[in-house]
């Protein structure tokens, strides 16, 4: 088992710079002070360090985190990194994430999702880590009819894009290094996250800010395909009980028993930021588009004491003010800014190896 609240230890999060990799530094840097924290991100376009520019700068002084510049997918890289850190362990969120990029180039999915995740856990069963936790998605299992019963741990893998078979290898492997090297690994599946610091190409997000630009409200086909939608919060108080408590081989589902159809979500962001409903255009849609999602979490109910605690009302409602509280965080993303920070912070993060030696 690893350190629980009440003791120290040092974690590695890969993508801590991301939309939930940040949130969950965010949520351990709260509720786990004794641990010291260290984000690896490679800071590509989904990275974004003013996701954590409130908090970092303390708790780095406190000596309880650090930012390492690197690529999951650079074998001596990792192996560095691990021998030189030792983490007790690691929660691996670093990913390739939206499925239309990778419908228009899979290559860099298979490079992040596939190839780093098993660098990844080469470098962790090298350096002996005590827990891994490899956070993956309810796209794995493929899609659902309308009346089918929601994905259970034992649904079957059947990905439908690009990046869900890179994820669902991905899984995989994380399970196969299990079951051959005994590694103490626990693969969590989540339905689809919105909340604060998402970046605005995904549906939530991307709806928000273009009704209060007013620009157009891009709906693929008619709208009629059904998400699960969980706050980002729930998702990692799941993620940190299932490292905290979860069984090692095994898998996890978190979901937000809030199944919307994607038409029904956007006319909502549209009346909750007082924007004009024939700002909707139904626009070609997205080839291979999954129908349905839908999460059973009575495992992680069962074994982790976890539920999700926000009806999508309450968190939409959350998001939508965060959004307008924070015009400047998705300005100088669309804008192109914020890659200013990120290039800034770029430049002193390759020092992380040698600092901890
Ligand atoms: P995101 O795209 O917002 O962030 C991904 C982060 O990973 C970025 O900071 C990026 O710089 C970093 N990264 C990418 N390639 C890297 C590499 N080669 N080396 C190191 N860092 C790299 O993604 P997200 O939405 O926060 O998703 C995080 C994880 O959760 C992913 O594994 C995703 O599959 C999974 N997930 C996401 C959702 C969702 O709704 N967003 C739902 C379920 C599961
Ligand atoms: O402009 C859009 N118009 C639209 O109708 C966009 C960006 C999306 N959509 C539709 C496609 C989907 O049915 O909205 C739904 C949600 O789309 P995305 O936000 O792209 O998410 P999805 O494809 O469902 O995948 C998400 O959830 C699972 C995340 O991006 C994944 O990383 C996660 O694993």
């Amino acid at each position: 088992m690893v350190k629980t609240s009440t003791t120290a230890g040092r974690i590695l999060v890969t993508g801590g710079m991301g939309f939930i990799g940040s949130n969950f530094v965010r949520l351990l840097l709260a509720e786990r002070p004794g641990w010291e924290m260290w984000n690896l991100d490679l800071l590509t376009y989904a990275a974004n360090p003013e996701n954590l520019a409130d908090v970092a700068p303390a708790a780095e002084a406190a000596g309880r985190y650090r930012f390492v510049r690197g690529d999951v997918a650079d074998p001596e890289r990792m192996a560095e990194l691990f021998r030189a850190a030792r983490f007790d362990a690691v929660a691996h969120f670093a990913a390739e994430s939206h499925v239309d990029r990778s419908i228009a180039s899979a290559a860099p999915f298979v490079r992040t999702n596939v190839v780093g995740t098993q660098v990844l856990l080469d470098a962790a069963r090298e350096a002996g880590v005590r827990r891994f936790v490899h956070v993956s998605t309810d796209e794995v299992y493929g899609d659902l009819e309308a009346d089918e019963p929601a994905f259970t741990e034992a649904t079957p893998i059947r990905p439908s894009s690009p990046y869900s078979a890179s994820k669902a290898g991905s899984d995989h492997l994380a399970l196969a290094y299990h079951r051959t090297h005994g590694m103490d690994v626990v693969v969590t599946r989540c339905s689809n996250n919105y909340g604060p610091y998402q970046f605005p190409e995904k549906l939530i997000p991307l709806m928000i800010v273009n009704a209060l630009e007013g620009h157009p409200l891009p709906v693929y086909g008619r709208g009629e395909n059904v998400r699960d939608w969980i706050h980002v919060e729930d998702h990692c108080r799941g993620v940190l009980a299932a490292l905290e408590g979860g069984r090692g081989g095994e898998v996890y589902n978190f979901g937000g028993a809030s199944e919307r159809r994607n038409l029904e979500v956007v006319r909502r962001i549209a009346r909750a930021v007082g924007a004009s409903e024939e700002l909707i255009r139904f626009v070609t849609d997205r080839p291979g588009h999954d129908r349905r999602y839908a999460i059973d979490f009575a495992k992680a109910r069962a074994e982790l004491g976890w539920t999700p605690s926000r009806t999508f009302d309450e968190g939409l409602e959350a998001t939508v003010r965060w959004y307008l509280d924070n015009r400047g965080w998705w300005q100088r993303v669309r804008d192109g800014a914020y890659r200013t920070s990120a290039e800034m912070i770029a430049s002193w993060g390759e020092t992380g190896v040698e600092a901890a030696r």
